[in-house]
């Protein structure tokens, strides 16, 4: 293998392309992708994205744009809810969780629709006769400057095309160029799988137009433009009636600009036709080289915030599909950095804030690329998970704006639940159920198994607080606030007493997707773990906001109140935090859904100091579980064995994750299945789902620096595979930036830490550190800092049949030390 692989990169050298040599932050490959599309590599500013084929006689880059939908604005509650809500509750207190479900099927179950589905615009066409024979090819995703190439030599002349798509201008270009005069010859067309009309207008420019499709009784209403400028230098244009022929020319550039009618998610009155014009006008007479330039800077705004350096090795020489076969079997450090960057890269490329008076809209369970007209699960946003997952690198690996269009997304749903949550449960505040989409629905989406989970608008607005946990921007928070209080002003009304365990739960409620062995098939219950979590959360925080901003004592008091009655976490007989509140788990239960280690992860429950009991909990859960699971679960664990502070496990989740899975993978229907991860290195639910992309990045973030409970925690979870490292850019709560971190022989060699908000800052660490110029207290008592309050959870119930093997946390060395905003702080080793 050696040999080969110092023989394939002699050729490279010979056939001349050294400056194409792979670099730390590229993904490459030596074939093009052919037909199968998690070979092609995806390029996105937020709002179009774009999956590049590379292949010579043929290219095909698909295309999207973010607000292309089926349907059109609507509402899918079902107000038959209300009446019946006594009745489920009823039958639920009373064991009788078969016939509540079948109520609730018939009553909360939405009868209008299931959400709408986000699909393709069509693609883009490019065919090269005589481009069938080829050598030399190399092909790239350079992630460090947000460029596809490929390069290939036909009879003698090299070509070479690259794809951008960039935020500042609004559009996707690709330029084309071949190294000798006259060489280069193609024709260009649009086509989709949607049903469109497609022209050359009178400035010679293609026009591809089209309306989505009806969805369950939703009529299809958003108009989109795809226009596409040739700009050839040198040689002869010619047209036919869809497409434009060039001929003998030296270079061209393709300017490819979308848009749609979508101007909120109640209304769709631009006009798609102009703005994609205005996009065209405003970069068609520029060279590439200047609308190049300004994207690179634009996403390198972003990207170069954080550096990785986990080590190398000779695997780093090998195309990328080769690494990830090679991966659980060698020795490939550079790897898991690449995919760490890979993650921030698609965030920068899905999410993107208001831009030219866009507003983005959030990642989908595709982010942003999506070919087919009937994506799996529509390619929606599932909030019992996926979505949340998307957003999890967002704040800790700095990039904090990208957040934004999901934030939106909440803002939007607080104002379109508030009716729901009023007609289908006679509650205040809002309300949204396990999914959503474009035109923000938040009635119940598919079979009642599934759908009977209130608790939308409880997890995404954890999102809005740990926005601000990371800045202490008091303004944000003020933007926030309100959607905050209308979540947990749902949740003071929709809590019931428990007439069985006497506490306020969510009722009916659901652990997401599961359901107990001994009722195999009903979901529906009261008081599960994760609701009585995700309540807890959506209490605390809101109290805590209010404090912050001095608003609504009356409204804390009521919270803190309930908030004291909801149920403790149990630990059962198996030595499992419980999922539901009676001990129902099964240690055979190997479901992908976890739900009940929310609080573990994202959320800080759990301490190894201060709930060792429910630390050890955990762990059980997860051991019983056990490892393989779809992708977006694997994420998950990387990031729950990284708060269980066990870095070798989760470098195994790693191991998992970047398994090879091939494009028969993408088919597999379900949501069952051992996840891995595809040639492009996109995520493997299967079939291709961006969260455990996400999931996987934040994981490896959470491996190197936590900073929750009560401190900063460096290297909580550094694998053996990791002794030495470098990171650079990282956030954490409380205003804090690891401006450094470099660690040798598993210890903390030196830090920077920047404060931008002052304060007291805490560190945990491996070993002893040493100060540069200013004074630390060591073992402390209490940390004033307010962003690094205690959660404190109520004392957990625990089975008297559960043997619970409590192991000591090594606490290391924890050290205080008081900053100013702006000021950074030094330690080294001792
Ligand atoms: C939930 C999960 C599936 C899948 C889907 C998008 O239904 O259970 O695994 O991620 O969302």
């Amino acid at each position: 293998m050696k040999n080969f692989q110092k023989t394939f990169f002699l050729c490279l050298l010979a056939a001349g392309v050294q400056a194409q040599q792979p670099t730390a932050l590229k993904l490459w490959y030596k074939q093009p992708a052919g037909k199968t599309w998690t070979n092609a590599l995806p390029v996105g500013n937020g709002r179009l994205g774009g999956m590049v084929y590379g292949n010579p006689e043929q290219e095909i880059i698909k295309l999207n744009e973010i607000t292309v939908w089926s349907g059109g604005p609507n509402r899918n509650e079902n107000p038959d809810a209300l009446a019946a809500l006594p009745e489920i509750r009823r039958l639920i207190f009373s064991g009788k969780q078969a016939e509540a479900q079948k109520l609730a099927a018939a009553k909360i179950e939405s009868k209008k629709n299931n959400g709408m589905k986000y699909q393709p615009v069509g693609n883009l066409l490019l065919s090269f006769p005589g481009h069938e024979s080829f050598t030399d090819y190399y092909r790239d995703l350079d992630i460090e400057k947000a460029v596809a190439t490929t390069m290939y030599t036909v009879d003698g002349v090299r070509y070479t095309r690259q794809v951008i798509a960039s935020a500042p201008d609004q559009v996707i270009a690709v330029r084309l160029t071949a190294d000798k005069p006259g060489k280069l010859s193609f024709t260009t067309f649009l086509n989709s799988p949607q049903k469109v009309q497609r022209s050359i207008d009178g400035t010679g420019k293609l026009v591809m137009t089209g309306t989505t499709s009806d969805h369950e009784g939703v009529k299809g209403q958003v108009n989109f433009n795809a226009h596409v400028r040739v700009v050839p230098e040198g040689g002869q244009t010619t047209k036919t009636d869809t497409s434009v022929v060039i001929s003998g020319a030296n270079a061209a550039t393709l300017y490819v600009s979308m848009a749609t009618n979508v101007v909120d998610y109640k209304t769709l009155t631009a006009n798609p036709k102009t703005l994609a014009d205005s996009y065209l006008t405003r970069v068609e007479k520029r060279p590439f080289s200047a609308v190049l330039a300004a994207h690179v800077a634009a996403y390198q705004r972003y990207f170069r915030r954080v550096a990785l350096n986990l080590g190398t090795s000779e695997a780093a020489k090998l195309p990328t599909d080769e690494r990830i076969r090679q991966f659980a079997s060698g020795d490939d450090p550079q790897l898991v950095s690449l995919y760490f960057q890979f993650g921030r890269y698609l965030l920068i490329s899905a999410s993107q804030p208001v831009r030219n008076g866009v507003v983005g809209q959030p990642a989908t369970l595709q982010g942003l690329w999506n070919d087919r007209m009937d994506p799996p699960w529509d390619s929606k946003y599932t909030i019992n998970i996926n979505t949340e997952m998307n957003y999890w690198p967002a704040e800790v690996t700095n990039l904090t704006e990208l957040h934004e269009p999901l934030v939106q997304m909440v803002k939007e749903l607080s104002q379109a639940g508030k009716e729901t949550a009023n007609v289908m449960y006679g509650a205040k505040g809002w309300v949204a159920h396990h999914n959503t989409d474009l035109w923000r629905i938040t009635g119940t989406v598919d079979a009642i198994f599934y759908s009977m989970w209130p608790m939308g608008g409880a997890w995404l607005s954890q999102h809005l607080w740990e926005k601000y946990q990371y800045s202490g921007d008091k303004a944000y928070l003020k933007s926030v606030y309100p959607a905050m209080k209308g979540a947990a002003e749902f949740f003071v009304d929709y809590l019931v007493e428990d007439p069985n365990h006497h506490y306020l739960v969510v009722c009916p409620g659901m652990s997401p997707e599961n359901a107990p062995s001994t009722r195999p098939g009903i979901s529906i219950d009261a008081g599960v773990t994760m609701d009585n979590q995700l309540v807890f959360d959506i209490f605390t925080n809101t109290i805590r906001a209010a404090k912050a901003l001095n608003v609504d004592a009356e409204f804390v008091k009521i919270v803190a109140s309930k908030l004291a009655q909801l149920p403790p976490m149990q630990v059962g007989k198996h030595g499992q935090l419980q999922e539901w509140i009676d001990d129902l788990d099964s240690p055979d239960d190997k479901h992908r859904h976890i739900s009940h280690l929310y609080g573990l992860y994202p959320s800080a429950q759990f301490s190894a100091f201060r709930t060792p009991q429910l630390f050890r909990a955990a762990r059980n859960t997860l051991e019983q579980r056990g490892d393989a699971s779809t992708g977006w679960s694997m994420g998950w664990k990387v990031n729950w064995w990284a708060r269980l502070l066990d870095g070798n496990r989760a470098y195994r989740l790693i191991t998992n994750q970047l398994s090879p899975v091939s494009e028969a993978g993408r088919n597999r229907p379900g949501g069952t299945g051992v996840g891995g991860t595809y040639n492009n290195l996109f995520d493997a639910h299967p079939p291709f789902q961006i969260d455990g992309n996400f999931g996987c990045t934040a994981g490896i973030a959470e491996m190197l620096m936590q900073s929750h409970d009560e401190a900063i925690h460096l290297l909580p979870a550094l694998p053996d595979r990791w002794p030495a490292g470098t990171i650079s850019g990282l956030r954490a709560r409380g205003g804090f930036e690891i401006v450094s971190l470099n660690w040798k022989e598993g210890k903390v060699a030196s830090v920077t830490i920047k404060s931008t908000l002052g304060g007291n800052c805490r560190i945990r660490v491996p070993n002893e550190l040493q100060a540069k110029g200013f004074k630390t207290v060591l073992n402390a008592a209490t940390n004033t800092n307010p962003f690094y309050q205690p959660v404190v959870v109520k004392e957990a119930i625990v089975s008297p049949q559960a043997q619970l093997i409590l192991a000591k946390p090594q606490i290391g060395q924890v050290y205080d030390f008081a900053t100013q905003a702006g000021k950074s702080y030094i330690l080294i080793m001792k």
